[in-house]
């Protein structure tokens, strides 16, 4: 289920004013208000026990009324949408047990901390959680598996630390894990690079949550190897494992499955320790578009159909890894190539000409090969080519090369 269909199943059940009212759940919901820190200038201050148009039943202390506050027919919370409300405090008073008909919780761009705590498991009717971008610490409960309702599980740039609970295999339903995504909506994340810290290896569960569209790792201490049983994940869209210490092999074709599947759109591994091949299966993946598997230590040589555009990869990128032999010279007409960089590897042999077939290339990357060429001035005819780096290389007749750069706007 996307965000969009969460909260459209979240707006189906919403009415502004209930039939009945829960005092209990006003009453806990204001218990933790006075914990909070400075609330006063945040949506929280429509949080009060007699609101302004009280009539004096209890009606009035319904919670339903406040603002960011959702609640059924019944009456009862089912939504609490603080999201950027400068809430400023713990989860520590949080009425864990008293929101039992709680669906959806987003409490993200806040400055929470302390610890997310094992109660959350109490409420085991959430469908989505957002903790992301506050400055939760500690570990994630395992029980946050008891939320086998749990479609989307945004828990991004905190300080979290230890190991990422295997019981997280147990929420079948999920099909958005985001531990930590870098998305372009919200570039501001990149601050919170050095505050993340999991450790630990991917745990094998993981391959169980078929449902799963995106999953982002990247950015922790994380170990181990990638595990195979993320090849089930047939539906999974993106990957990011970048930025942890990864080693093993990327499971190849002779594993179970291959990885990535064709679903895949994005996939990145990038600042690991992998080794091994770039598996020919990557062939299959018909769907990706990002391929960045940059400072790793791979080795041999590159799949044809990297070139041939068989897949229409608009970001190739393999530098700083071993990879050796000739670049594939099919780059056809229908590549869709933005980015290829090819740096900080063995490769060898002359720029494949068909390069001009990639009208798209912007950033071209070849430093620090073996190529052995005359300086390739027919890239002048890539019109949108903005970086183009050769040094390096074994590149002959320089001299031409004042009035090749002229070749570039
Ligand atoms: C509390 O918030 C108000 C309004 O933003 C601000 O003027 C005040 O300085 C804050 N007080 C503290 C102690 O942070
Ligand atoms: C109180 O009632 C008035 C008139 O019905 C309405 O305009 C106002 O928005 C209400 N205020 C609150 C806090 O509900
Ligand atoms: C109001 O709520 C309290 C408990 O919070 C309850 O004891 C009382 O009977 C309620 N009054 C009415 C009129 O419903
Ligand atoms: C939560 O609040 C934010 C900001 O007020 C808003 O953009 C978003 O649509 C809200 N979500 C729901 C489900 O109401
Ligand atoms: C989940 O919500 C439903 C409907 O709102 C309710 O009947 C049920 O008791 C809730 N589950 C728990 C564990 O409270
Ligand atoms: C996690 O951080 C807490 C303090 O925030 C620390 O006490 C604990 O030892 C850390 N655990 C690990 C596994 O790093
Ligand atoms: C998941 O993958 C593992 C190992 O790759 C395999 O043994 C298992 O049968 C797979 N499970 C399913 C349901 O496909
Ligand atoms: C390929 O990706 C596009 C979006 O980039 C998506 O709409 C389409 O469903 C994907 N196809 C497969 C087979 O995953
Ligand atoms: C690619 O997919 C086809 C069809 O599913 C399969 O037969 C083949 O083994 C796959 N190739 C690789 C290298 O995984
Ligand atoms: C592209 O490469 C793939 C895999 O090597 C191959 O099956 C396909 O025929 C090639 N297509 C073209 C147009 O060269
Ligand atoms: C450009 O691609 C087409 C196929 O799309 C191919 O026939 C042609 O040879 C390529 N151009 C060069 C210079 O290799
Ligand atoms: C009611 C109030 O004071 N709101 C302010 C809260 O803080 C933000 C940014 O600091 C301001 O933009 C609001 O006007």
């Amino acid at each position: 289920m996307s965000l969009v269909a969460a909260l459209a199943l979240f707006t189906t059940f919403t009415i502004p004013l209930p039939a009945q009212a829960s005092p209990i759940e006003a009453q806990a919901l204001l218990k933790w208000k006075s914990n909070l820190g400075n609330h006063s200038n945040s949506s929280l201050s429509s949080w009060t026990p007699s609101p302004c148009n009280a009539t004096g039943s209890n009606l009035t202390r319904s919670p339903c009324a406040w603002y960011d506050i959702s609640c059924n027919r019944a009456g009862r919370v089912i939504g609490i949408n603080l999201t950027s409300a400068y809430v400023d405090g713990t989860l520590d008073e949080f009425p864990f047990s008293s929101l039992s008909h709680i669906m959806y919780m987003d409490l993200s761009i806040n400055s929470l901390s302390g610890r997310i705590l094992p109660q959350i498991g109490l409420l085991s009717n959430l469908t989505y959680l957002d903790l992301s971008i506050n400055r939760f610490m500690g570990k994630i409960p395992p029980e946050i598996s008891h939320l086998t309702r749990l479609t989307v599980l945004h828990l991004v740039s905190n300080e979290l630390n230890g190991s990422i609970p295997q019981e997280i295999g147990q929420l079948h339903l999920l099909n958005e894990v985001a531990l930590y995504c870098m998305s372009t909506t919200t570039p501001f994340l990149v601050i919170f690079l050095l505050k993340w810290e999991l450790t630990g290896s991917i745990p094998l569960e993981l391959g169980k949550l078929n449902l799963l569209s995106e999953l982002c790792l990247n950015d922790n201490n994380l170990i181990g190897s990638i595990p195979p049983t993320l090849g089930n994940l047939t539906e999974l869209a993106l990957l990011y494992l970048y930025g942890n210490q990864l080693s093993g092999q990327i499971p190849d074709e002779i594993g179970p499955l291959p990885l990535p599947s064709p679903f895949t759109n994005s996939y990145n591994i990038a600042y690991n320790k992998i080794v091994g091949k770039i598996p020919s299966s990557i062939c299959n993946a018909t769907n990706l578009s990002i391929l960045i598997l940059c400072n790793n230590r791979l080795v041999g040589s590159l799949p044809k159909c990297l070139s041939n555009s068989s897949i229409g990869l608009s970001v190739l990128n393999l530098r700083m890894n071993s990879l050796l032999g000739t670049i594939p010279r099919t780059f056809s007409q229908r590549s869709s190539l933005g980015t290829l960089d090819l740096s900080e590897n063995q490769f060898e042999g002359a720029l494949p000409q068909s390069l001009v077939n990639c009208t798209r290339l912007e950033i071209l990357d070849f430093n620090n090969n073996k190529i052995e060429d005359k300086f390739p001035a027919w890239l002048g005819k890539l019109s949108k080519l903005k970086v183009l780096i050769l040094r390096s290389n074994n590149f002959k007749s320089l001299l031409d090369f004042p009035r090749a750069a002229h070749l570039f706007p």
